[in-house]
């Protein structure tokens, strides 16, 4: 990815301050906020932050001047499904007739209906699709995405879906964090024998997966019905032996024990957690584990919100993701996602800022590169149409971008 040298000042920089891990309780609040200030960026990393008065700008660098705008790190959103064929519309005149996420897809809707999409698309049309909802997200501020796979669920179609991961992470001015999801729901030739689809992700999978080195991460969808804690157990522990760091989808819709499973595991981060118990949050604070929150799903299931208060509370690292995916969040929109949060999760603006940059960076395990506008971290940075971040979170609805600098290049 090409790199480039500039300075932005004039700006109010609002940045988390990194202290090198994911931060927690009241630290999630503790901003930096320089009202007139200046990052400058030098062959794309972060070379200066401070009061515009005390950084001296190279006569070549380029200078944008903020006028007064806001400032912060590019966004980071640590939890999507880029990688899919076709959409799910069909779904929504059955969810609002009372058929829920999982009814859908015990009757072979739901995943199942994308499963059969991706893997009738090319590689061509796979691309196509994920390139275009990846610069719709660098067009709302984010500068990195975690992508999954997980619609291919066979070796063949998992591995490829993963390529194109790869491939679009050579086309877009983003970073793409890769994320292996075969166990995201049983596909249909196996429905009859389950066992045998995990001993096939833990067997066959995982290893090629890792032998071909591409993902970092790999994540469960652990729910009733589809995946439960033994299963998820088993292959993450494989996973976690072949090298992968380890994500899950936990107590999305029912209270099964993810939360405690990634406590236990020594999970990156546990996922959803709409549903995760007390005993859990608990554990997941004890260990570490950083809740990566999607209030977009809880709005577009029509669902109860995770109970972003009481993890700040107990001290679980929080950070926010879209989830975006084509069935229960079908928006790369991370701006929304922060005035969900805001407004449903009950976070403070300095809280959400946070949890979409810092903590998300550390969430896919690129806290010490991405997340916070720190000398000799990636200069990626949004200019925002907005003097505060309070304002950021209160206007809903339209695109606060005014511009976008990757790695010290204006990509938007
Ligand atoms: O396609 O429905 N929750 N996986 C787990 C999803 C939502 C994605 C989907
Ligand atoms: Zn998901």
């Amino acid at each position: 990815m090409n790199k480039g040298s500039l300075a932005i000042v004039n700006a109010r920089l609002i940045t988390p301050v990194d202290n090198g891990e994911a931060k927690s309780g009241a630290a999630m609040k503790e901003l930096q906020d320089i009202a007139r200030g200046t990052v400058l960026i030098i062959d794309g990393t972060i070379a200066a932050v401070g009061p515009s008065h005390s950084v001296a700008v190279p006569r070549e660098v380029e200078v944008i001047d903020a006028q007064g705008r806001l400032v912060t790190p590019g966004l980071v959103d640590p939890h999507t499904h880029l990688v899919h064929a076709g959409s799910r519309e069909h779904e929504v005149p059955l969810k609002l007739a009372g058929a829920s996420y999982m009814e859908i897809h015990r009757a072979g809707g739901g995943i199942a209906s994308t499963v059969r999409a991706t893997r009738k698309a090319s590689d061509q049309e796979l691309l196509g699709q994920a390139r275009e909802a990846a610069l719709q997200m660098l067009a709302y501020g984010v500068t990195t995405v975690e992508s999954k796979s997980g619609y291919g669920l066979s070796t063949e179609q998992e591995i490829r879906m993963l390529e194109v991961a790869h491939q679009l992470a050579d086309q877009v001015p983003l970073d793409v964090v890769h994320t292996f999801l075969g166990a995201h729901s049983i596909p249909e030739e196996y429905r009859d024998r389950p066992e045998a689809y995990v001993q096939l992700v833990i067997e066959e999978m995982l290893p090629r997966v890792a032998e071909l080195g591409l993902a970092r991460f790999c994540d469960v969808f652990c729910e009733q019905g589809v995946f439960d804690v033994e299963q998820s157990r088993r292959i993450l522990k494989s996973a976690s032996e072949l090298g992968f760091r380890l994500k899950l989808h936990a107590d999305e819709i029912e209270s099964i024990g993810g939360a405690e499973l990634a406590a236990e595991l020594g999970a990156v981060s546990a996922d959803h957690l709409m549903a995760a118990s007390d005993a859990g949050l608990k554990a997941m604070a004890q260990a570490g584990v950083i809740a990566v929150l999607l209030p977009g799903t809880s709005f577009y299931l029509r669902k109860q919100y995770a109970r972003a208060r009481r993890m700040i509370v107990e001290g679980v690292p929080v950070a926010l993701a879209t989830d975006f995916n084509p069935g229960s969040c079908p928006s790369e929109n991370l701006q929304f996602i922060m005035n969900l949060a805001y407004l449903y999760l009950g976070m403070y603006p300095a809280e959400i800022l946070t949890a979409t940059t810092l903590n998300a960076a550390y969430a896919v395990g690129c806290g010490r590169q991405l997340g916070s506008l720190t000398v000799g971290k990636q200069g990626d940075v949004v200019i925002w149409n907005a003097e505060n971040l309070e304002y950021l979170v209160y206007r809903f609805g339209r695109n606060h971008v005014c511009r976008v600098v990757k790695r010290g290049k204006l990509v938007v």
